[in-house]
């Protein structure tokens, strides 16, 4: 399970939100040394190189930011996706967090074929529950978790054939959330956790519930890492910063804690916008998180069960 081959895939894609510069990600992943890091733990790496967009014919919308667009990264990333999957573990470098509408539906098709139940986590400071109708700021990069639930309102987008069941996502590290998107989840079987519920309980009480969940299910599980789940003092370099994050050791937690349960099956690394960065410590900081979740330890420590 260690040694699983992890097949890294650029997804230049800044199209999610008004804000330009995500598309710089997969190269400072690069630069940044994610595949040597994962070699040096044993990992056999190829790099995929960069996803390009299906072609699209940009309109003009009073609301939405760059639809057509978004919709043609949607159709290649979850062909990507679905066919990265039967080949190892996927890591999708982005580019903003719209990537996740392409990414988790080619997830939940690969899942579909091998029939078992697709889990999502999903670290973040926002729920990214917004529907097109939804949303106020028409950023599609707050709308992932809203179109791979089958939430209605995506006219144009691919269809979502096998929503994420409710009860198999988990949102962790949320201070800032819309009063639409608050009131649509409140109806819902989805698992979130605030900071204040990680500061009364620490990271570890929730995620390792959702990880049992998994593991009892057969599960995959799709892990998508926003970088403003971390604090913005620690990983400055994205648009949407909201200050009382994530730590770097809960990061690390997080990600340790993924690896010993053996249940993840594809990554996101999402948000990272370059130009914004301090020196590349954002950048490297993502790299390091994605070691542990793949093996990096201080220790070994008796292997527990999830
Ligand atoms: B991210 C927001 F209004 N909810 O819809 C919106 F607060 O992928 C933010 O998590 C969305 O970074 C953030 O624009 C999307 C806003
Ligand atoms: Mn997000
Ligand atoms: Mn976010
Ligand atoms: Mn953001």
């Amino acid at each position: 399970m260690s040694q699983s081959p992890c097949i890294l895939i650029g997804c230049p894609l800044d199209s999610g939100k008004r804000r330009q510069g995500c598309l710089m990600g997969p190269d400072a992943y690069r630069t940044a040394g994610l595949a040597q890091a994962l070699r040096d733990l044993g990992h056999p790496v190829e790099d995929r190189g960069n996803v390009r967009p299906a072609p699209f014919t940009a309109k003009d919308h009073p609301k939405i930011v760059a639809l057509e667009e978004t919709i043609a990264w949607t159709t290649a990333l979850a062909d990507a996706s679905e066919t990265a999957m039967p080949d190892g573990v996927p890591i999708f470098m982005g580019g903003d967090h719209a990537l996740s509408l392409g990414t988790v539906l080619g997830a939940a098709r690969h899942a579909k074929t091998v029939d078992r139940p697709l889990f999502v986590l999903w670290l973040d400071a926002h729920t990214d529950f917004h529907t097109p109708q939804t949303t106020d700021s028409g950023n599609l990069h707050g709308t992932p978790l809203g179109y791979v639930t089958g939430r209605d309102g995506f006219d144009g987008f691919p269809i979502v054939d096998t929503p994420v069941p409710q009860e198999n996502i988990a949102i962790i590290g949320l201070r800032s959330v819309d009063a639409a998107e608050r009131a649509a989840l409140q109806d819902t079987d989805v698992t979130y956790v605030d900071m204040r519920e990680i500061d009364e309980t620490g990271i570890a009480k929730p995620l390792s519930a959702f990880l049992a969940k998994v593991a009892a299910a057969n599960g995959l599980l799709h892990v998508s890492l926003d970088v403003d789940f971390l604090d913005p003092s620690v990983a400055p370099a994205v648009g949407t910063t909201v200050p009382g994050g994530a730590t770097v050791r809960e990061g690390h937690l997080v990600m340790e804690m993924l690896h010993d349960s053996g249940l993840m099956t594809s990554l996101d690394l999402v948000e990272l916008n370059p130009f914004l960065d301090e020196r590349g410590r954002t950048a490297t900081l993502m790299v390091d998180l994605t070691a542990s979740a793949f093996g990096r330890r201080v220790f070994d420590r008796p292997t527990r069960a999830y």
